[in-house]
């Protein structure tokens, strides 16, 4: 008895180390795992090689898709002539649209030129190795087939059809994870209002009020709307977003995580489904335990990874999720190979974003840097996948760097003048090193207690970011 006691200690406190994305020990000796041994049937009970098993293929991805699409694509950014600098799916906020109103969008949502294989392929051409899609954005509308609701794709728009029926199946086809978004903020559900000056109460809004008594409605109508998502298309992860209303909590998040993960327990989410993340910088807090797998960072990168702790940046390609007819802000392909790979060696995943349109195309620019990327990935992917941060103690004055196994990879960013470069010291010998697109050519180097020195070609092989694989010992 006494034995099992100490055991059940034991794997609730690497289930609590696993689970929450804390840094100091410290933190958890304050908060010691109250509930984690409590076993009732929706508790999640998991020791660290489970996690780890779980969030296996996840670590290994390195690089998603996100797809912001829903009725805001209609609008596209302009609304009775307005315009605006701010993000196209927030057009039921900016443009003060009450519900009745913002519902008319549907009849213009008609994706006849939707292709399932078609997105996929974009996806896996550049690398990415999961999906993730908004089954529903703050604006309440299901772009998936929902019986609970009547607005949703199928009972709402001229087109009457699931998608996600078929890209769920695509992606499963072409060998990628299909995830979903969902928001707990709801602009269209009955039980949420906004009460802001110059407001309509019924528009979007930062912010909505609970209506009194009507949370536990509005709990059990998400709860609903995800079995859906998880029965019906088995998603890989599920992405809440819309968590910071004063009426959700944290107490909610953990009922709501352990929900979703009772009926997929190897599914993967994250921390915005409670109260843990840090504003915008995304990963969790660590003043007590929070419910969540990875951190969030959105439209931004770490300046520094954190050790053993899962997080993914989002970002947008040009400054919108949802389509913007008119936004040509694009950042260029060099921008987004090199976020790729920052955020690689800092030990994260990116999550890049496409907002296709009402038609149901990706825009053009979009998939040409996606392409940009595939490009580098079929070349160099090997320094993506799979790999963990850069060995380093502090970040290379040429690039960046990603480890796997044996190997270190560099990737020069600013290539050296004069045919050598130099790489600091972090202590392991170097057995072999060369260009990644010529593993039989060695590179000559010589090694110091300074650091390596390595001869390299007169002029960058590849401007963007030139990968060099150094094979070490032990
Ligand atoms: O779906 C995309 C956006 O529509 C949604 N998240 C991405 C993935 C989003 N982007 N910006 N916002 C939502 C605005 C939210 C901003 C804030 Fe906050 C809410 C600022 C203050 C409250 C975020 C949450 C930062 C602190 C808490």
């Amino acid at each position: 008895m006494k034995r099992q006691v100490t055991i059940l200690i034991i794997f609730a406190t690497l289930a609590l180390w696993s689970l929450s994305p804390v840094v100091s020990s410290q933190s958890t000796a304050h908060h010691p795992p109250a509930k984690l041994n409590v076993k009732d049937e929706n508790e999640v009970d998991e020791t660290k090689a489970h996690r780890d098993e779980r969030m296996r293929w996840w670590r290994e991805a390195r690089f998603g898709m996100f797809i912001h699409w829903g009725l805001y694509a209609v609008p596209a950014g302009e609304y009775k002539g307005q315009r605006s600098t701010r993000i196209g799916e927030w057009i039921m906020e900016w443009a003060n649209i009450p519900r009745v109103d913002y519902e008319k969008f549907a009849a213009q949502f008609n994706p006849v030129k939707f292709n399932a294989a078609d997105f996929v392929r974009v996806a896996k051409d550049a690398g990415m190795k999961y999906i993730v899609i908004t089954s529903k954005h703050h604006d309440g509308f299901a772009i998936y087939d929902s019986k609970v609701s009547s607005y949703d794709i199928v009972d709402f728009t001229p087109y009457r059809r699931d998608p996600i029926k078929e890209l769920a199946r695509e992606a499963k086809k072409q060998g990628l994870k299909f995830c979903f978004y969902y928001s707990i903020l709801d602009w269209h559900h009955p039980s949420q209002y906004v009460d802001a000056p110059g407001k309509d109460p019924t528009a979007g809004n930062r912010t909505t009020k609970m209506k009194p008594g009507a949370k536990a409605e509005y709990i059990t109508y998400m709860k609903a709307q995800l079995r859906e998502l998880i029965t019906n298309y088995d998603p890989a992860v599920l992405w809440f977003d819309g968590e910071w209303q004063d009426w959700w909590t944290e107490e909610d998040g953990q009922d709501l995580y352990r929900f979703v993960r009772s009926l997929k327990p190897d599914i993967i989410i994250n921390n915005r489904v409670g109260k843990g993340r840090q504003g915008m910088a995304g990963l969790s807090k660590t003043d007590r335990k929070y419910s969540g797998d990875f951190g969030t960072p959105e439209q931004q990168i770490p300046a520094n990874g954190l050790p053993g702790i899962d997080w993914e940046s989002c970002m947008t390609m040009n400054t919108t999720w949802g389509y913007k007819f008119y936004d040509d802000q694009w950042k260029s392909p060099q921008t987004i190979i090199r976020n790729l790979i920052d955020i690689a060696s800092k030990g994260g995943n990116y999550l890049l974003n496409v907002g296709p349109t009402s038609e149901g195309l990706i825009p053009q620019p979009s998939i040409e840097r996606l392409a940009a990327v595939g490009t580098w990935m079929r070349t160099n992917g090997d320094a993506i996948y799979g790999t963990t941060a850069s060995p380093f103690t502090t970040q290379l004055s040429f690039g960046r760097a990603t480890s796997k196994g044996q190997r270190v990879y560099l990737h020069v960013f600013d290539w050296p003048a004069g045919g050598k470069l130099q790489v600091p010291s972090w202590g392991k010998a170097i057995k072999r090193t060369y260009l990644m697109t010529n593993p039989r050519a060695a590179l000559k180097f010589s090694q110091s207690e300074n650091g390596l020195s390595i001869d390299v070609p007169a002029a960058a092989p590849d401007p963007i970011a030139t990968v060099i694989v150094l094979e070490t010992r032990g």
